[in-house]
């Protein structure tokens, strides 16, 4: 029996189908070669009820996914966009994660992926703090894993691709094995590039350094921080840095949708700063949280509420 979160109905293809009978072929392409891209996305409960937070960027970055590795996905944004919250709708889910998935079907075998249908699904479901409630406050302990982050030419990184997670999951498993909450990866240049589902943010000197984006994912999360840092008047700048600086760094934080904003307490063992969670690391995990709960006017446009008129 499976322990894992559900919820009632799975969009397929344009219907939707029970959870239990949303099943797929053994012979699936996706499953033997991993050529699939997904999204990963958060609805909230709102003041005015649930909203999905940053619905258009994530279904661009799906169809960009797409085009990157050439899958085509045979419905508009606009369909999954209604997809989505059709989804969110039938399910009845105030709070949770969303999960756009587009896969490759049983219709062709071997890697000449012409003529394999492509389909798509999505499913919903509640899912708290990823790393744990307490990861949220207190932080985590990190690792820099042994294996690389892809260089740029074997995965493109831009696209969330199913099979790029292979080298994520290794790397989780590695971190989690030794004791540790989550991996930190390094590129193929050894520069910092990101955790194993999320961008990597350090403070140091007052200023805010993230990696630019040219082995890891575009993350709309990282994009978010950014947004919110800049309209703050903090200085951020996207530049390549090594293990050590995050060790010397004054503060340090994971970002994604899953992960939200989660402080690194250590690295390697290294306490950053005073360990648990720094005052910028504070002041932008309440803004960014002020953000998706509807409560920051300036960042309502990132809001697409389930309730809304005429949706
Ligand atoms: N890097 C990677 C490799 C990654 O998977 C994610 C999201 C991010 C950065 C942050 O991207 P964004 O969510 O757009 O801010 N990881 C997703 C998958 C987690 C999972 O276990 O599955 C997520 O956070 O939803």
């Amino acid at each position: 029996m499976s322990d894992a979160p559900k919820s009632e109905k799975i969009w397929m293809d344009g219907s939707f189908v029970e959870w239990d009978q949303a099943n797929v072929h053994v012979m699936t392409h996706t499953l033997h070669y991993g050529m699939g891209v997904f999204e990963g996305i958060r609805c909230y409960k709102t003041a005015k009820g649930p909203a999905v937070f940053r619905l258009l960027e994530h279904t661009a970055r799906l169809f960009a996914s797409a085009k990157i590795v050439g899958m085509e996905i045979p419905f508009t944004q606009e369909q999954i966009n209604n997809a989505i919250l059709e989804t969110i709708r039938v399910n009845r889910l105030e709070e949770g994660y969303i999960r756009p998935l587009v896969f490759l079907g049983d219709n062709r075998r071997g890697l000449n992926t012409t003529g394999v249908s492509t389909q798509v699904a999505v499913a919903v479901w509640r899912w708290g703090a990823y790393l744990g409630e307490e990861a949220l406050t207190n932080g985590i302990r990190v690792k820099v894993a042994s294996f690389a982050r892809h260089h740029e030419n074997v995965f493109m990184t831009k696209a969330k691709v199913c099979g790029a997670y292979v080298n994520s999951i290794m790397a989780k498993l590695e971190a989690v094995k030794a004791g540790y909450d989550e991996a930190l990866l390094l590129d193929v240049a050894g520069h910092v590039a990101e955790g194993s589902g999320e961008n990597i943010f350090i403070v140091r000197h007052g200023k805010l350094k993230t990696p630019p984006l040219t082995s890891v994912l575009e993350g709309i999360t990282r994009d978010s921080v950014i947004t919110i840092a800049r309209e703050m008047g903090l200085a951020v700048e996207e530049q390549y840095f090594s293990r050590d600086e995050v060790y010397i760094a004054d503060e340090a934080f994971f970002t994604g949708t899953a992960a939200e904003l989660t402080p690194i307490n250590s690295l390697d063992d290294r306490v950053i700063g005073r360990g648990g969670m720094g005052p910028v690391t504070r002041k932008l995990q309440t803004a960014y949280f002020a953000a998706f709960r509807g409560e920051a006017a300036e960042y309502e446009n990132w809001l697409t509420y389930l309730d809304a008129p005429g949706s």
